[in-house]
């Protein structure tokens, strides 16, 4: 006896169409279905996160532009282009070491902390005055 289904093509067409209608989807992504926006949250602070009012979940991008929440001294700065997150290189954003014996620079790998000339004067940051050797504040 044949045990294949009757309407062999009803499966294909069934996952097809439910598969469109986002219901064969659970991973966060367009098509979730939610009761309420919070529902929808996809951890991404560049997209709106709602519910509409089918029951799926839109993430519309926000507008391209710089996050409020920003880590200081990466030589970096977070933005949105398009609905996602970019870090874009910022030469200003340098991290200070606290060491006047080095000059805090942003290279694109990173943050750098170059020795300056030896024999610049330094101080120690209590009041006594030194030089520079290999990046260090020498006391005299
Ligand atoms: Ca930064």
């Amino acid at each position: 006896m044949n045990k294949r289904s009757p309407v062999p093509w009803l499966p294909a067409v069934l996952g097809a169409v439910l598969g469109s209608w986002g219901c064969l989807d659970t991973g966060g992504e367009l098509g979730q279905q939610c009761v309420i926006n919070s529902d929808c949250t996809d951890e991404t602070p560049c997209t709106f996160d709602t519910c509409s009012v089918d029951g799926l979940c839109e993430h519309a991008p926000v507008s391209d532009g710089t996050l409020a929440d920003q880590v200081a001294g990466d030589c970096a700065v977070s933005q949105c282009v398009g609905g996602v997150t970019a870090s874009v290189y910022d030469d200003t954003d340098v991290s200070d070491d606290h060491n006047p014996c080095t000059a805090d620079l942003c290279t694109p790998s990173g943050p750098a902390w170059v020795p300056v000339a030896d024999g610049a004067e330094c101080e120690d940051g209590h009041g006594s005055v030194g030089a520079c050797s290999d990046g260090t504040c020498v006391l005299t």
